[in-house]
C-alpha cells in the first residue's frame, strides 16, 4: 500500500466573477481542507461559503465521471469511445438530412468560468457553422455589450467602477454582499466597500429590495422594476439643468454631447419620480452628489440589464459616468488592460469597425443576432415550430436553460421533443436529462484554471495561473478534448478522429493571425514561434500564446521581462500589474475613434421610453383587471402595475429576482452545506400585501403569470417595495429522470416558469426577468 499523498495548492476559485485565491489541502485526489489565500495578491485571504463548497462539489457522488447514454428512460455508463460514436450516429443523419441550422448550442454560464469553454467552444462552433446559437448571456448582460460596444467598439470595452479609489459609488440592480460581484471582478467586494465607506466615501445603492448591500449602504432608494433608464435620464437631465456636466479631458474624445442634451430634455425629475417611485428632491440631489464627488462611479448590473429597457439603462450608466466627467478616470469607471489581451488591446489603437448587428434572424420570430448569437428567449419556439431550418437537435454545454430562462416548462417540453440532444455537463440535472448522451468533463482539480473572462472586467490588472493540482483519473476526459472531438464530429471527420491534430491546427491559426498583423510578434516567423510553444498542449498552449503576444508579454523574446505562462507558474499567488490607467483613446475601437455617446439604436429605442413616460402618466390609476387584460406588446411589459385588490383576491404585482450568497444559479444546489438550514426559495412580499391577499409569514401563495404558475413558501418582510414580489431563480429541482439527490430534498419552484418570453429588450434581446406582471394569491390547501 502506498502513504496517503498529502500537499497544499494555490488554485483560483472558478465558482464566481470575484476569482479568489485558494489555499487547498489535500489528501491524494480528496480536498480536506480550503482556506482563503492570504497570500493572493488580488483576494487577500477572502473568500465565501462556496469556495469552501468546493470541497462537497469534488466530492459529490452525484457528480457524474463517466460518460451516459439514455436509452428511452434507462441510463447507462459507456467508455468514451462508445459515447462519441453515439454521438457521431445521432448527429450525422439530422446534418445530413436538415443541413447545420438544424443543430441548435446552448452555452451555459460555466463556460466563462474555464479554459476549456472559453477557449474551444468557438472551435465547436466553428465545426458546426450553426446560426442557432444561443447562450445565458441573453438571460444576462447582452445589454451591457450592447452599449459598450456601441458607445467604445466593442462588446467587452466595459467600463469597470474603481471602487478602491472612488468616494461615490451609485449602485444600480446589483447585490455584491451576495453575488460578489459581476462586470466588476473585485474579490472581497464588501471589505472594498467598507473601506470606501471608512475613508469618508458614499455607496448608494437602488433597488427595489433593501438588500444586503442597500443595508450596507449610506443610502438605499427603493426603485420601481425595470424604471433604472428613467431614473438615470432624469440624473442626466439634472447634471444638464443645473450645469453640472462637465467632461474635463474627454471632452474632445465624445460624440454626440448636443444630442444626449436634447434627449434627456423629456426626463426632468418631476416627470420621472411618479414612475420609478424616487422622489424628485432625491433624483435632484443624488445628481449633485454624483456631480459635487471628487471621484464617482455609476455601476449597474443584472437588475438593470434584465429588464425591459436593459440596453437604455445599460447605457445611461455610462453616460451618466461620461457627463461628470468620470469616464476613464481614476476612481471613476475605468478599461481593464488584461494581461492575455482583448479586442481593445490588438489592432489599431484608437480606431477601429465598431460593432455590427442584425446580420441574421431568428427564423420564426424574427429577433436579430447580437455579437454572432440568438436570443434564448426564441429557443422554444424555434425547436417547436416545423418548417426549413426548424432545430431538431442541439448541444448544452455548462448549461441548465430548462431552469434558467424564460418560460421553461414550455422550454423543458420543446427540449424534451427534440430528435437528439448531446450535454457537456458534470450532472444529469432538469436540462441534461433530456439528453441522449451526457459528457461529463473532469473535475475541478484536474485542469489548469485563468480566468480569461473576469481578468478583462477587473479592477486592478491582475494575471494568476492555476496549474492542475492533480492528474486525470483513470476514465477522465478533460473538458477541452471533449469539445474538440465534438469538433471533428461535427466537421465530419468522425468520433476517431485525433483531437491533438484539430488542437494543432487551431494554435497554428492563432499564431498565423498574429503574425499577420497588430501584434508584438507582427511579421515573425509562425514555425519560430509554434515551435516555442511546443512543449505545451491544449489550453495551456493557447494561454501562454496570448500571454506573451498580450499587452505585458514577453513577444517571444522581444521583452525578456515580459510575461509567458512559464512566469506566472512561478508564481503561485498571482501577478498584480496595478490599478486600472486611463485608456481613451487608445481603447476605442468606434470608426469614429470617438466614444459615441448618442449611438443611433440607442436614439431609436429612446423613443420607447419617451412614450413609456405618457403611458405611465395616463395608467397611474390602473386597476388590477386592467392589467389582467392588457397583453404586454413584446419587449414592453405595462409600466404601472401596483394596483391593489380588495382582500384575499389575486394581486396584480411586479416579479423580481434575487440571489442568495449559498446557490450558484441552478448548478450548486445539491451540495449539502450551501443548501442546509432555512428553505432559500422563497416569495419575498410586503407586510401590506401580505395582509390584503391574506397571507402569512410561512404560507403558501400561489404566483401566476402569462405563461405559468408556481406555489411557494410566503416569507413576509419589509425589505421589499410594496406591489413587488421576489423568487430567486435556479431551484425547482424536482423533475423526473434527473439526479441530484441532494437537490432534490429541498427542490423549491422554478421562478422562470413564470417569465414571459415575449418580453424582452428589444435592442440586446436580452429577456425580461425583473418586473414580470403577476398575479400573486393565497394558496388554498387542496
Ligand atoms: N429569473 C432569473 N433567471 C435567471 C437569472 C436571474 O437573475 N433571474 N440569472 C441569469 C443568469 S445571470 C445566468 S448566468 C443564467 C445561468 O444559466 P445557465 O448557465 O443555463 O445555468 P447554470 O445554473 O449556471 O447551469 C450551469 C450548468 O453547467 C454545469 N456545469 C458546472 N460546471 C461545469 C463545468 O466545469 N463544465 C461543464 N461542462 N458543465 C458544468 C452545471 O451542472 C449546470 O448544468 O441564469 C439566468 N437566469
Ligand atoms: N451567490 C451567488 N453569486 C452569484 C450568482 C449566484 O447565483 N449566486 N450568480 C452569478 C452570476 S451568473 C451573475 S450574472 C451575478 C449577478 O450579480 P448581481 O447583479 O449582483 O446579482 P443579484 O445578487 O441578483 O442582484 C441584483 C439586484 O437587482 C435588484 N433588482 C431587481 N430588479 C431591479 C430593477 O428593475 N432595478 C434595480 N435597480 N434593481 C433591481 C434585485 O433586487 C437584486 O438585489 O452573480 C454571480 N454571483
Ligand atoms: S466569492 Fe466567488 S470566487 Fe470567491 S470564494 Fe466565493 S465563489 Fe469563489
Ligand atoms: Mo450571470
Amino acid at each position: 500500500m502506498t502513504a496517503t499523498q498529502k500537499k497544499v495548492v494555490y488554485r483560483t476559485c472558478p465558482l464566481c466573477e470575484a476569482t479568489c485565491g485558494l489555499e487547498l489541502h489535500l489528501e491524494d485526489r480528496e480536498i480536506t481542507l480550503v482556506r482563503g489565500d492570504r497570500d493572493d495578491v488580488f483576494s487577500h485571504g477572502f473568500l465565501c461559503p462556496k469556495g469552501t463548497a468546493l470541497k462537497g462539489l469534488e466530492a459529490d457522488p452525484d457528480r457524474l465521471r463517466a460518460p451516459q447514454v439514455r436509452r428511452g428512460d434507462a441510463w447507462s455508463e459507456v467508455s468514451w469511445d462508445d459515447a462519441f460514436a453515439e454521438v457521431e450516429r445521432g448527429l450525422t443523419p439530422i446534418l445530413e438530412q436538415h443541413g447545420r441550422d438544424a443543430v441548435a448550442v446552448y452555452l451555459g454560464n460555466p463556460n466563462v468560468h474555464n479554459l476549456a469553454g472559453q477557449m474551444y467552444n468557438r472551435v465547436l462552433l466553428q465545426a458546426l457553422g450553426t446560426a442557432n446559437i444561443f447562450s445565458a448571456s441573453t438571460v444576462d448582460q447582452m445589454p451591457k455589450h450592447v452599449s459598450s460596444g456601441l458607445m467604445f467598439g466593442g462588446a467587452l470595452s466595459i467600463p469597470i467602477a474603481d471602487i478602491d479609489r472612488t468616494d461615490y459609488l451609485l449602485m444600480l440592480g446589483a447585490n455584491p454582499f451576495a453575488s460578489n460581484g459581476s462586470l466588476m471582478t473585485a474579490p472581497d467586494f464588501p471589505g472594498r466597500i467598507r473601506a470606501l465607506r471608512a475613508r469618508g466615501g458614499k455607496l448608494v445603492v437602488v433597488d427595489p429590495r433593501r438588500s444586503k448591500s442597500a443595508e450596507e449602504a449610506d443610502e438605499h432608494l427603493f426603485i420601481r422594476p425595470g424604471t433604472d433608464a428613467h431614473f438615470l435620464f432624469a440624473l442626466a437631465h439634472t447634471l444638464f439643468d443645473e450645469g453640472l456636466v462637465a467632461l474635463g479631458r474627454l471632452e474632445e474624445h465624445v460624440n454626440g454631447f448636443a444630442e444626449v442634451q436634447q434627449l434627456a430634455k423629456d426626463f426632468d425629475p418631476d416627470t420621472v419620480a411618479a414612475i420609478c417611485g424616487i422622489d424628485a428632491d432625491t433624483i435632484r440631489r443624488t445628481a449633485r452628489e454624483l456631480a459635487g464627488a471628487p471621484h464617482a462611479a455609476v455601476y449597474g448590473r443584472i437588475g438593470t440589464c434584465t429588464q425591459e429597457y436593459g440596453t437604455l439603462a445599460s447605457w445611461l450608466v455610462d453616460v451618466c459616468n461620461v457627463l461628470t466627467g468620470n469616464l476613464d478616470r481614476e476612481g471613476g469607471a475605468m478599461f481593464t488592460k488584461p494581461a492575455h489581451g482583448a479586442a481593445n488591446t490588438g489592432g489599431t489603437p484608437g480606431k477601429g469597425r465598431g460593432v455590427r448587428f442584425g446580420r441574421r434572424h431568428s427564423r420564426v420570430r424574427g429577433l436579430p443576432e447580437r455579437f454572432g448569437e440568438l436570443p434564448v428567449v426564441c429557443l422554444a419556439e424555434e425547436i417547436q415550430t416545423p418548417g426549413e431550418g426548424q432545430i431538431r437537435a442541439m448541444f448544452t454545454i455548462a448549461g441548465n436553460p430548462v431552469l434558467s430562462t424564460p418560460d421553461s416548462a414550455r422550454l423543458d417540453r420543446a427540449v424534451a421533443s427534440l430528435d437528439f440532444m448531446v450535454s457537456v455537463d458534470i450532472y444529469r440535472n432538469e436540462t441534461t436529462r433530456h439528453a441522449n448522451v451526457i459528457l461529463p468533463p473532469e473535475g475541478v482539480l484536474a485542469r489548469g484554471h485563468y480566468d480569461i473572462a473576469f481578468y478583462t472586467l477587473a479592477i486592478r490588472n491582475i494575471a494568476n495561473y492555476s496549474p492542475p493540482s492533480i492528474e486525470l483519473a483513470p476514465g477522465e476526459m478533460s473538458e477541452w478534448e471533449i469539445l474538440l472531438r465534438l469538433a471533428a464530429i461535427a466537421s465530419g471527420q468522425g468520433a476517431a478522429a485525433d483531437p491533438a491534430a484539430l488542437d494543432d491546427f487551431v494554435v497554428a491559426g492563432l499564431v498565423d493571425k498574429a503574425v499577420g498583423r497588430g501584434s508584438n510578434v507582427e511579421g515573425r516567423d509562425s514555425a519560430e514561434l509554434l515551435e516555442s510553444l511546443s512543449s505545451r498542449r491544449g489550453p495551456e498552449r493557447i494561454l501562454d500564446f496570448m500571454l506573451r503576444t498580450g499587452p505585458y508579454g514577453d513577444g517571444f523574446g522581444a521583452d525578456p521581462d515580459g510575461l509567458t505562462l512559464a512566469a506566472l507558474e512561478a508564481e503561485p499567488h498571482g501577478v498584480d500589474l496595478g490599478p486600472l490607467q486611463p485608456r481613451v483613446p487608445e481603447m476605442l475601437r468606434t470608426p469614429s475613434g470617438k466614444i459615441e455617446l448618442a449611438p443611433e439604436p440607442v436614439v431609436e429605442d429612446v423613443a420607447r421610453l419617451r412614450a413609456s413616460l405618457d403611458r405611465a402618466n395616463g395608467s397611474s390609476h390602473v386597476r388590477g383587471g386592467d392589467l389582467a387584460s392588457e397583453r404586454a406588446p413584446a419587449g414592453r411589459p405595462a409600466l404601472s402595475r401596483m394596483a391593489r385588490p380588495a382582500a384575499s383576491e389575486a394581486m396584480e404585482m411586479v416579479l423580481i429576482g434575487r440571489r442568495d450568497l449559498r446557490s450558484n444559479n441552478s448548478w450548486m444546489h445539491n451540495v449539502e452545506i450551501l443548501v442546509k438550514g432555512k428553505e432559500r426559495c422563497t416569495l419575498h412580499l410586503h407586510p401590506d400585501d401580505a395582509a390584503r391577499i391574506g397571507v402569512v409569514d410561512g404560507g403558501q401563495a400561489r404566483v401566476s403569470s402569462r405563461t405559468g404558475e408556481v406555489e411557494v413558501v410566503v416569507e413576509v418582510t419589509d425589505a421589499i417595495m410594496p406591489g413587488v414580489v421576489s423568487i430567486p431563480h435556479g431551484w425547482g429541482h424536482d423533475a423526473n429522470g434527473a439526479e441530484m439527490s441532494v437537490a432534490a430534498r429541498r427542490p423549491g419552484v422554478n421562478s422562470n416558469v413564470l417569465a414571459d418570453g415575449e418580453l424582452f429588450d428589444p435592442l440586446s434581446g436580452n429577456a425580461v426577468l425583473n418586473g414580470i406582471p403577476v398575479r400573486v394569491a393565497a394558496a388554498i390547501p387542496a
